[in-house]
Parts: structure tokens; C-alpha cells; sequence
């Protein structure tokens, strides 16, 4: 099985710098064969310094987190494709565990902050706020779509792998931050193999979120009842 891990990039300059030593090279161990980047428009200098690095980077014609999800299946060819946000916020050490996990048959692979043994971003705050909403979303996407397998704790985290085959199947077509939300959703309707890991989820290097709370629930809350009410991937 070819596995491509997939860097998701724009404006990540200070963390590249950070995070992209520590990822391993590819081969059997480090749980993926090779890295392409897909580059969100990145104007600070990250392009080049992924392409210094010798990672290959490909370009989006259009903008938004979901157009890189559809770039990525259609310019890179593998059975599996591993997102990772190079950030700080996802565990570089928890690569391997997605190949061994796809290998045994999911059709997704989910590192998920929410299940027992799992740390969350918010852990430390007395106000979970965005926790609690991820959650709230968590709930309304189990309620609403799972059929037969295990409740999905964490449906919204970016940190997740997922087969060529599950991801034509589902015909995702959303283009900003609720390509993850779409994804397992679908992948609920259509009773295909989720398996969850739990991840530590670690501080951002540096720089700030993209995704702004407020717009990004809403979009979510948009997501779940475009979902509700059309019949893809079921
Ligand atoms: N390729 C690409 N990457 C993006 C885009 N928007 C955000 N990203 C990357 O997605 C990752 C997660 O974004 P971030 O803003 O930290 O969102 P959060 O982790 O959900 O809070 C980061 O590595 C961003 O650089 C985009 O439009 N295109
Ligand atoms: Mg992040």
C-alpha cells in the first residue's frame, strides 16, 4: 500500500522551520513512502523553504483548507494519503500508526483529542470552549449518521488518513475547514470502517489559527444540514 503524507501549508514559515526536522524520512518505518505539500497561496517563504528542503510542493488553483484535500487526490497518486498540518499541533510520532491501521482494513483513520488517553489543545483551560463545540458537532454527526460501527469522537480534527477508494466514494466537495466534518459524516452515511487512535494535540509552533471560531461554527452548522439532507456517499 502507498501511503503519501500530505502537508497542508499556507503562511507556516516559523513552524516549518520547527516542525518539518522532525518528521522522518519516508520508507516502511515512518509510516508513509513520500511527501508531497499541497501550498494554500503561501506568501512568506514556505514554498521555498519545503522545495530547500527537498520536499515537493503543489500548488491550489483555488483557495480554502477542503481545495487542498481535492488537489491532493487528484495531482497525487497512492492508495492512502495521510493530512498533516505542519503546525505543532499534530504528533509527528503518531505517523506510523496510520499505516497499521489502514493496513488492517479502515477505509479512515482518525487521530482523535476527545477519547480516553487523548489530550486536547484546550485541556489545561477551565473554559473549554472550543472542546465543548467540537463536541456538540461530534454528537449531532453520531446521532444523525452512524449506523453500526463505534461512536466517532473526534470527526472534525484534520490530523487523519483516509484510502483513494473511500475518498472517490465519498465525493467530498467542500473546499474550506468543514472538508473534515464532510468527510466523516459521509463516511458515517455510507458505513465505511472508522477507526480512531487517541493523539496528544500540541500547542501551535507559532502564528495563529486560520479558522476563526465563530464563522467556522457556523460553517459547520451549515455542513451538518447540507449532510441531513442530501444523500451522497449513503
Ligand atoms: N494548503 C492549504 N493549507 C491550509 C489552508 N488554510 C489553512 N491551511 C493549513 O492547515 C493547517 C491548519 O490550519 P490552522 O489555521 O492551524 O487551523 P486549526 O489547526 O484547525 O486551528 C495549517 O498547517 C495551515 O497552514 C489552505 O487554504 N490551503
Ligand atoms: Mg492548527
Amino acid at each position: 500500500m502507498k501511503i503519501a503524507l500530505i502537508l497542508l501549508v499556507r503562511n507556516e514559515l516559523p513552524c516549518l522551520k520547527v516542525v518539518l526536522p522532525t518528521i522522518p524520512a519516508p520508507g516502511p518505518d515512518s509510516g508513509f513512502d513520500m511527501v508531497v505539500a499541497v501550498d494554500g497561496g503561501s506568501t512568506d517563504g514556505s514554498v521555498e523553504f519545503l522545495e530547500a528542503h527537498g520536499v515537493a510542493v503543489v500548488g491550489q488553483s483555488k483557495r480554502g483548507r477542503g481545495e487542498a484535500f481535492h488537489v491532493a487526490f487528484d495531482t497525487i497518486d497512492a492508495d492512502a494519503y495521510i493530512f498533516f498540518s505542519p503546525d505543532g499541533n499534530e504528533a509527528v510520532s503518531d505517523l506510523p500508526r496510520f499505516r497499521a491501521a489502514l493496513q488492517d482494513g479502515a477505509d479512515l483513520v482518525i487521530a482523535s483529542r476527545m477519547m480516553k488517553g487523548a489530550v486536547n489543545e484546550e485541556d489545561h483551560l477551565v473554559f473549554k470552549w472550543r472542546k465543548w463545540a467540537n463536541n456538540a458537532f461530534n454528537l449531532m454527526a453520531n446521532l444523525a449518521f452512524r449506523r453500526s460501527g463505534p461512536y466517532v469522537t473526534d470527526t472534525i480534527n484534520g490530523y487523519r488518513a483516509i484510502t483513494r477508494q473511500a475518498a472517490r466514494q465519498l465525493r467530498l466537495d467542500a473546499s474550506d475547514y468543514t472538508i473534515e466534518y464532510q468527510m466523516t459524516q459521509r463516511a458515517l452515511k455510507a458505513g465505511l470502517r472508522i477507526v480512531e487512535f487517541p493523539t496528544v494535540e500540541g500547542q501551535r509552533v507559532a502564528g495563529e489559527t486560520q479558522a476563526h471560531s465563530i464563522p467556522t461554527g457556523l460553517r459547520f452548522i451549515k455542513c451538518f444540514w447540507r449532510e441531513v439532507s442530501v444523500r451522497h456517499g449513503g
